[in-house]
């Protein structure tokens, strides 16, 4: 059967009924959103017009929200039996299989169905056809419909229409005969590296963890996996050059075209890490690694060469989660590799040395990995937002303004481990009791320090963060006063005096909290990173690409750290932000992004490569 595909042309030049009838089903039984939405044609892209639609609704208010919300059929719900969904609903709850419920599981969701509307008053909404438009199935259908039942009312509201808004997407793309084909693919390339997780570290912490967690620490068999895995990629990709280097990079040269001038070409660098927290998500990293690969990929397709190297880089280690040695990765290519990290053991007695002597890597060659910045035009990093501003506005593409300053710290508190009956409360050398008591300190600093930086309307701005990410107590007994507690530092901060008057601030609590109650303590700094304002001539590239999407330009700063703040220190940086879903949630496996948005980076980055002057 031929398929009537409509065209953006239409759309921008029919008379304004006829356009419209075009784009009736696109929002269910709301056919005034896509009418409306026409009043701004025409649209220079797909984008444009679907990020126009969103406008019309956010203007028109909640009750009109609520309204198109109650419009929609539950799932597997009263509608679907007695078949009086829409053909686009029907197509949409057929294709993920909830008309194929046991009776168990359709009693389940029925269930689910009833207590969610009775706790917010409207219908759960999900696009089934999930991230990459093929489709959730059942498990993960119901998992979400679990999950998003404890979210809080006006959160609900505004998922249910960010999940109406991807439906409606992906409607639009079926009646344009439109694949974000080059997205599905990068897509996919994450889930084929998903299956490569250190399943020891993760179960070691967690002995029933669920199989499906990512771990990917610096050099293990997992890491090792993955490198091997991009640097076959890669050459698949048609990299003229491909080499694992002496720290574990993956590194990848497209080579400039030809010329007759002697002068040698520059180089762009770009990349991102492939290395995981625990736990962590799929596109932390990894997208800024596939992005530019399939870029080059299309490249040597069309035979097509640019006036300068692109050199992409997949940097073995960014997180610092098995050795404290954040940015290993980038930091060998500025000649910031620390000798001292050699000797560092893991929670398994391994040194470093020892894991990269395991891993056929060779020391001596790490200064030799130092590059001469005067050969570079610059670096450029795509990256998941790991927030939710792109995804609470609705926007694909951010353009980075500046990355946080940061410095880290791993610390201990030590008093008096006691009997827990017998020690009066006011004879006790608690370390746990100290170390909440500065863990609760972090967070009212950073408030009061934000409320200070509030801005033009009087609002805290998030100019800075902190966080006691990890807690122990060493052997601790139920029934015994801990005598020692070990904790970590996180603070950033936009400005590199902000970040330091936060930390100042807290290690002087820290003193006190000790003197206090008669405690000790040990801090060591493990990292520390200055902000990075982006390069504005990168940055401009950046908003020209994504303007040239039809896709708001939006400016964000980055509160989490990248490479890119390591390139800062020798060569000019800009960043492009991609929108996460589940309210951008990172370092987390809700971590996701649809191929529809890494789309539009592949897009943006082929745009900026054609247009960097050399
Ligand atoms: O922690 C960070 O900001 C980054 O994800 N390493
Ligand atoms: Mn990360
Ligand atoms: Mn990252």
């Amino acid at each position: 059967m031929s398929h009537s595909y409509i065209t953006l042309n239409q759309i921008n030049t029919l008379p304004h009924a006829e356009a419209a009838a075009l784009l009736t089903g696109l929002y269910e039984h709301s056919d005034w959103i896509a009418a409306q939405a026409l009043d701004a044609r025409p649209f220079a892209s797909a984008a444009a017009l679907k990020h126009a639609m969103v406008k019309v609704l956010e203007k028109a208010g909640r009750a009109p929200q609520l309204a198109l919300v109650r419009a929609h059929p539950e799932l597997a719900g009263k509608a679907m039996v007695s078949k009086s969904l829409t053909a686009e609903s029907t197509h949409e709850q057929t294709k993920a299989g909830l008309t194929h419920c046991t009776p168990e599981e359709f009693a389940h969701i029925q269930q689910l169905n009833a207590s969610y509307n009775a706790k917010f008053g409207f219908p759960f909404i999900l696009a089934v056809r999930g991230p990459r438009g093929s489709g959730l199935n059942k498990q993960q259908i119901i998992s979400t419909f679990e999950r998003r039942l404890h979210n809080h009312p006006d959160y609900e509201l505004a998922e249910c229409l960010r999940n109406i808004h991807r439906i409606v997407e992906i409607r639009l793309n079926d009646k344009l005969g439109y694949e974000p084909a080059l997205g599905h693919e990068v897509w996919d390339w994450h889930e084929w590296l998903a299956q490569f997780s250190d399943a020891g570290l993760a179960n070691k912490r967690a002995p029933h963890a669920a199989r499906e967690e990512l771990t990917v620490t610096y050099l293990t068999d997992a890491h090792l996996k993955c490198a091997r895995t991009i640097e076959l990629g890669m050459k698949a990709c048609g990299f003229d050059d491909v080499r694992i280097d002496a720290v574990g990079n993956v590194v990848g040269i497209y080579k400039a075209a030809q010329t007759n001038t002697a002068s040698k070409a520059k180089t762009l660098m770009t990349g991102s890490h492939y290395d995981t927290v625990r736990n962590g998500g799929k596109y932390d990293g990894r997208l800024g690694i596939f992005v530019p690969m399939a870029c080059v990929r299309e490249l040597a397709r069309a035979g097509q060469r640019l006036p300068f190297n692109l050199e992409v880089v997949a940097f073995a280690e960014e997180e610092g989660q098995r050795y404290k040695a954040t940015f290993l990765g980038s930091g060998a290519l500025v000649g910031d590799f620390k000798n001292e990290w050699l000797d560092q053991k893991d929670a398994e007695g391994v040194t470093m040395r020892q894991a990269m002597k395991q891993a056929g890597l060779k020391i001596e060659d790490i200064p030799k990995l130092t590059r001469n910045p005067a050969e570079y035009l610059g670096f450029v990093e795509v990256h998941i937002e790991q927030g939710p501003v792109l995804n609470e506005l609705d926007i694909p593409l951010g353009i980075v303004t500046s990355i946080n300053g940061s410095v880290r710290f791993v610390g201990e508190v030590m008093g008096m481990a006691s009997h827990a009956g017998t020690t009066p409360m006011d004879r006790r050398r608690d370390a746990a009791t100290a170390v909440a008591e500065l863990t609760l300190y972090v967070e009212k600093s950073a408030a009061e320090l934000n409320a200070v930086s509030a801005d033009t309307a009087g609002k805290p701005t998030s100019a800075c963060v902190g966080t006691v990410g990890m807690l122990a107590v060493p052997n601790g007994s139920i029934n015994v006063v801990p005598g020692r507690c070990q904790f970590s530092l996180d603070l950033r901060a936009t400005t590199d005096a902000l970040r330091d008057s936060l930390m100042h601030d807290v290690v002087n609590e820290l003193k006190a909290i000790c003197e206090r109650r008669g405690l000790h303590y040990t801090l060591e700094e493990t990292m520390r990173a200055s902000a990075a304002p982006s390069d504005a001539k990168l940055q401009t590239l950046w908003e020209h690409a994504v303007q040239s999407l039809g896709v708001p330009v939006f400016h964000l700063p980055s509160g989490a750290g990248h490479d890119a703040m390591k390139l800062h220190e020798v060569m000019p940086q800009a960043m492009l932000f991609v929108r996460g879903q589940n309210a951008g949630i990172s370092h987390n496996p809700l971590e996701s992004t649809t191929s529809d948005d890494m789309q539009l980076a592949i897009d943006a980055f082929m745009h900026l490569l054609h247009h960097l002057r050399a």
